[in-house]
């Protein structure tokens, strides 16, 4: 199993959008790990945007993350770094094929609605620092509806 850090960002909360994205990883079958509805500080913003330190965007990136509430998630499922982003869809909504969550719900070149760790790395990382408390451990039902348990989820 893998774990990711999905934010739904302040675009999505103040369109009212956060059900409707969130849906999209559930139903493909990803497990709620840990979720919360969180103001993001500048601290936390420059520590998680770090690696853009020296881009143009940054200063709007870092301004844009922290101007609303975003709500943040852990996910968890095999290979759920890849399938999340395949949900997400290419990072301009302009760009992002129909049938993703950018490309369904978005045109913006900054407003992109939804933001997923793109490597194992940056996800311990990234879970680290929106949830240092841990994430909640429980039996997840569906799992063995979502996943063979002889092929798929045999240790
Ligand atoms: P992704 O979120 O698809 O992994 P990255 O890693 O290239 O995209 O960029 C990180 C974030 O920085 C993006 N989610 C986007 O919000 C922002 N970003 C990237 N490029 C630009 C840009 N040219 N203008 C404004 N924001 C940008």
């Amino acid at each position: 199993m893998e774990r990711t850090l999905i934010l739904l960002k302040p675009d999505a909360v103040q369109r009212g959008l956060s059900g409707q994205i969130l849906s999209r990883f559930e139903q493909k079958g990803l497990k709620i790990a840990a979720m919360k509805l969180m103001q993001i500080s500048p601290e936390l913003a420059a520590k998680h945007y770090e690696a853009h330190k020296e881009r143009k965007f940054y200063p709007g990136l870092v301004k844009f993350m922290t101007s609303s509430p975003v709500v943040a998630l852990c996910l968890e499922g095999i290979d759920a770094i890849k399938i999340c982003r395949t949900l997400m869809g290419a990072t301009f909504g302009a760009d992002a094929a129909p049938g993703t969550i950018r490309g369904d719900y978005g045109v913006s070149r900054s407003y992109n609605l939804v933001h997923g760790s793109d490597s194992p790395e940056a996800a311990a990382r990234e879970i680290g620092l929106f949830f240092p408390e841990g994430v909640v451990k429980y039996d997840y039902a569906a799992i063995n509806w979502i996943y063979d348990p002889v092929e798929e989820l045999k240790k």
